[in-house]
């Protein structure tokens, strides 16, 4: 049986009217985005930095750095290597304990999480030791509402004594989450699982002290309740949060891809996948009154690809959605289900689109 993580919310969404997107300026996202080799950038003060993850790096691992760093083992298919410094208020505390850093800074707890010897065979247990390391340092550090954690897994596809390692990684995420349970009233997390070509299990994600307002897809079924055909454990993870960050909103849309209900479509077409998630992270942002023509250098979408060959299709066909301020990541990798070919992930910065809710839940 699948059990749902999460209760409702505390919060209410207000619609941001994409006039109001307009009038107030758009918000700042809370990182910067360097497209070179270089690990810092000097405009940037230290103490302002909560962690830095870089996709596409394969020969600086040993560059020691002091801030959490998450090393993403998958190719950029439109640029070299691509570092996002992820920014917050002034650092307050931090801690590397073991495979897992961290640094907060009162508002928002960054964290890494690194197994570099991680095997396929083994990746129901590490992915349990993962989620207790992230679970226990984010409780004990004050900040336990889990907004957004990204996966990415050994050679996520191959079938081991009967199980995919995705699902066997679903089996120990939901393991964590049974022994550490998530705060009364918290969101499930939005989240992305993607395959990497090497051994090693990373994680990074983002905690805070307040919960988030978790979004459902109407075009989709809420992965946590996912029939049995998909693995013995549903999948743990929001299809999108949106996250108060003083008088600002962070949204983070959570892997999306050519699913309607539960089932995959369009098998080996890539560009009908491509069109049938675009329709899902619309529907996603139809929640809080946006549409994709009102984004600007405020949104960054991160498209995972399964066959290098389909990059050119793919970024051309999304030029024609996204405005071109509009930040993107093309990032060579495997998706979660064997039938999928892409599968893409948002954040985007709104204007103060989160209140509290006066009104108590209802039971
Ligand atoms: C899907 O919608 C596609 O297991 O954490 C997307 C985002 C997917 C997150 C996860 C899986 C996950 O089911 C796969």
């Amino acid at each position: 049986m699948t059990r749902v993580l999460m209760s409702s919310a505390p919060l209410a969404v207000q619609r941001t009217a994409a006039s109001s997107l307009r009038a107030a300026g758009r918000p700042a996202l809370p990182f910067r985005i360097r497209r070179d080799n270089a690990a810092t950038d000097p405009g940037i003060p230290v103490h302002r930095l909560l962690g830095l993850i870089r996709y596409g790096d394969s020969d600086d691992r040993e560059a020691a750095s002091p801030l959490p760093t998450a090393h993403i083992p998958l190719r950029c298919l439109d640029h070299g290597p691509v570092t996002l410094m992820w920014l917050g208020r002034p650092v307050i505390g931090g801690s590397p304990v073991d495979r897992l850093a961290c640094r907060f800074d009162g508002e928002t707890l960054f964290g890494v999480y690194q197994d570099e010897r991680a095997e396929p065979a083994t990746i129901e247990n590490t992915t349990d030791a993962a989620y207790r390391a992230m679970l226990e340092a984010a409780y004990s550090a004050g900040y336990p509402h889990i907004h957004r954690i990204w996966n990415y897994l050994p050679d996520i596809n191959r079938e081991i004594a009967g199980l995919e390692v995705y699902q066997a990684f679903c089996i120990g995420r939901q393991r964590a989450f049974d022994r550490d349970p998530l705060p009364a009233g918290a969101a499930v997390p939005a989240a992305c699982a993607i395959g990497t070509p090497i051994p090693g299990f990373s994680l990074y994600f983002l905690a805070g002290q307040q919960p988030a307002v978790p979004l459902s897809n109407p075009r989709q079924v809420e992965a946590y309740q996912y029939p049995p055909q998909y693995g013995p454990r549903s999948p743990a993870f929001s299809r999108a949060v949106l996250v108060p960050q003083g008088c600002s909103a962070l949204l983070h849309l959570s892997g999306t891809a050519s699913i309607v209900g539960h089932e995959s479509r369009h098998l080996d077409r890539v560009q009908a996948q491509l069109s049938e998630t675009l329709a899902n992270l619309a529907a996603l942002l139809q929640q809080v009154g946006i549409v994709f023509s009102d984004l600007g250098d405020n949104a960054l979408f991160t498209v995972y690809l399964r066959h290098e060959p389909h990059f050119p299709l793919v970024r051309d066909q999304l030029a024609e959605v996204l405005p071109p301020a509009v930040d993107r990541i093309f990032l060579q990798g495997d998706i979660c289900r064997s039938s999928l070919l892409l599968e893409i992930e948002g954040i985007i910065a709104l204007p103060g689109t989160v209140r509290p809710d006066a009104s108590p839940p209802p039971p």
